[in-house]
C-alpha cells in the first residue's frame, strides 16, 4: 500500500506491467548494457479517483536535451494546437488589455507560435532543451526549467500574473501535480483561465488502449478526478470538451472558483462517467482483463504471420509502442524494424527491445508484408501518406479499438 499521489489515502496497485525502459529512450547498441528498467504499476484511487503510476523514473530522466518528441511532427496535430490557440484568443482574450499567456510543456512552439505571431505576450515553460532550442530560434520566449510552485511565484514577479494558463499532453506528466495547481492558483489573474488537455481516462477503459500507460504518464485523467485536484485549492472546472487527438482527450477549462459561471458540459460529462463506471474499481479490474486478452491476441497474430514466413515492420516508434512492446513481449522475431519521421530516434534502438528505427522514407525500399501501425492516433495522417503501401498489396495491422488487419 502507497499513498495515492493527490489526496494521500492508501492505495494498492492493480496491474502490474512488468518491466519497463524509459518510454522515449531511444538508444545506440554501446547503452544496451546500461538501460534503465523500472517495474511499472498503476492504481486506482477510490476516494479522489485518480489513475495514477505507482512507480516512475526522476522527470530529468525522461525530460532533457535528448527527448525524442518533438511536436511539430505531425502536421494534423499543428492544425489541432492552431485551433486550440484561436479558440482561446477568441473566447477568453477578446478585450483590448495587454495579455499574458503562459503555457506549460510547450515543446517546439507548435501552439505558442500563434500568439507569438499575434503579439501577445506569452513565456513556453521547457525543460527538454532540445525541443525548447527549436521554439526560441522561432523568436517564441521560453524557459528550460520545470514548472513548479517556486516557478509561478518567480514568473509572477518577473511578469505579473497571467491571463491564460495553458497546457497540452503534460499535466498528466507531473507526480507533484498538487504543487503544480498551488503554483497556478498563485499564477493566475482573478478572472484568468486555465485551458489543458490530455489523453482521457474514459476513452483508455473503453478502447482498451493501455499503451497510454507508460513512464511519462504518470495520471490519466477524467473529469472527477480534476474536479477533485483543483477543488483542493478553491478553483473549479467551468467547462470540458472531448478532443479526438491522442485516441481521445479531454479539454479542461478551470477558473477560480466562481469567477465564472460552470457549462453543463460539466455535469453531463461526470454523469457519462457515472455511467462508465470510471468511479467504480471493479471497472479496473475488468480493464486489466481486457489488456491480457489483448496481448494475447495480438501476439497470437503476430506469431501467426511468422510462422507464414512472412515480414512485419512497425510503423512510428511512439513512446506508447513502448508499452505495447515490452507489455506484450514483441521482439526482433516479430519486428525486422520501425519507421519514423523523427531524426533524433533514426539510427537508434527502440528501448527495451532495441528493434532497429529506420527513417520513414525506407519504408517504400522496403515494403514488409504487414506494418504494425503504432500510431493509430495519426491513422488518417499515415494511411495518406502511405497509399502505395496497400497498393502494392501491403497490410496494415491495427489495435485500437480492436485487434485488425486492413
Ligand atoms: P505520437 C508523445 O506520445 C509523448 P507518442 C507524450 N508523452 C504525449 O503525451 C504525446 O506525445 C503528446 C511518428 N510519426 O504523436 C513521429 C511518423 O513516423 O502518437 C513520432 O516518433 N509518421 C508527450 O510518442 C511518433 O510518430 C507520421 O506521419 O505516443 C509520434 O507519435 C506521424 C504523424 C508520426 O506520440
Ligand atoms: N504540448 C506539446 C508537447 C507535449 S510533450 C504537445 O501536446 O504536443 C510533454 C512536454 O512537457 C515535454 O516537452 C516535456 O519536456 C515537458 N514537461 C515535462 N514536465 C514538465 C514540467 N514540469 N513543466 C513544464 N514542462 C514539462
Ligand atoms: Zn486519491
Amino acid at each position: 500500500m502507497i499513498p495515492c499521489l493527490i489526496c494521500k489515502k492508501r492505495i494498492k496497485p492493480f496491474f502490474p506491467l512488468g518491466s519497463m525502459p524509459i518510454a522515449n529512450g531511444f538508444l545506440i547498441k554501446e547503452h544496451f548494457k546500461n538501460e534503465y528498467f523500472f517495474e511499472m504499476e498503476v492504481a486506482f484511487c477510490d476516494h479522489c479517483n485518480m489513475f495514477q503510476l505507482v512507480n516512475q523514473p526522476q522527470p530529468q530522466q525522461m525530460f532533457n536535451e535528448n527527448y525524442a518528441f518533438f511536436s511539430g511532427t505531425s502536421k494534423l496535430m499543428g492544425m489541432h494546437f492552431e485551433k486550440f490557440a484561436n479558440h482561446v484568443m477568441k473566447d477568453y482574450l477578446n478585450d483590448a488589455t495587454d495579455h499574458f499567456v503562459v503555457e506549460i510543456g510547450s515543446n517546439d512552439g507548435i501552439m505558442l507560435k500563434h500568439f507569438a505571431q499575434q503579439g501577445i505576450r506569452h513565456l513556453g515553460i521547457e525543460p527538454s532543451a532540445n525541443v525548447a532550442k527549436v521554439a526560441m530560434e522561432q523568436g517564441i520566449n521560453t524557459v528550460v526549467e520545470f514548472f513548479d510552485k517556486s516557478l509561478a511565484e518567480k514568473i509572477v514577479r518577473e511578469h505579473g500574473q497571467a491571463d491564460a494558463y495553458l497546457a497540452a499532453n503534460v499535466m498528466c506528466h507531473i507526480p507533484y501535480i498538487n504543487s503544480i495547481v498551488e503554483g497556478i492558483k498563485f499564477l493566475l489573474k482573478p478572472d484568468g483561465i486555465v485551458v489543458f488537455e490530455d489523453p482521457y481516462l474514459g476513452d483508455v477503459i473503453q478502447k482498451t488502449t493501455y499503451d497510454q500507460i507508460y513512464d511519462e504518464h504518470t495520471f490519466l485523467y477524467s473529469v472527477h478526478s480534476i474536479q477533485y485536484l483543483f477543488k483542493q485549492f478553491d478553483m473549479e472546472v467551468i467547462d470540458v470538451e472531448p478532443q479526438d487527438t491522442h485516441g481521445g482527450s479531454m479539454r479542461y477549462v478551470i477558473s477560480h472558483k466562481g469567477a465564472k459561471p460552470v457549462q453543463d458540459n460539466v455535469y453531463k460529462q461526470l454523469e457519462f462517467e457515472n455511467e462508465l463506471r470510471l468511479t467504480d474499481p471493479n471497472t479496473y479490474e475488468q480493464f486489466r482483463e481486457n489488456c491480457n486478452k489483448y496481448r494475447i491476441d495480438l501476439m497470437a497474430l503476430l506469431n501467426d504471420i511468422k510462422s507464414q514466413g512472412k515480414s512485419i515492420a512497425g510503423y512510428a516508434a511512439t513512446s506508447k509502442s513502448t508499452t505495447i512492446i515490452n507489455y506484450c513481449g514483441i521482439t526482433t522475431e516479430h519486428l525486422d524494424s520501425i519507421y519514423d519521421t523523427t531524426p533524433i530516434k533514426q539510427g537508434k534502438f527502440s528501448p527495451g527491445a532495441h528493434i532497429p528505427i529506420k527513417p520513414y522514407k525506407e519504408f517504400k525500399d522496403n515494403y514488409p508484408d504487414y506494418s504494425l501501425l503504432f500510431a493509430y492516433n495519426h491513422e488518417k495522417e499515415i494511411m495518406a501518406k502511405e497509399q502505395e503501401f496497400m497498393n502494392q498489396g501491403g497490410k496494415w495491422i491495427t489495435y485500437v479499438p480492436e485487434i485488425k488487419v486492413i
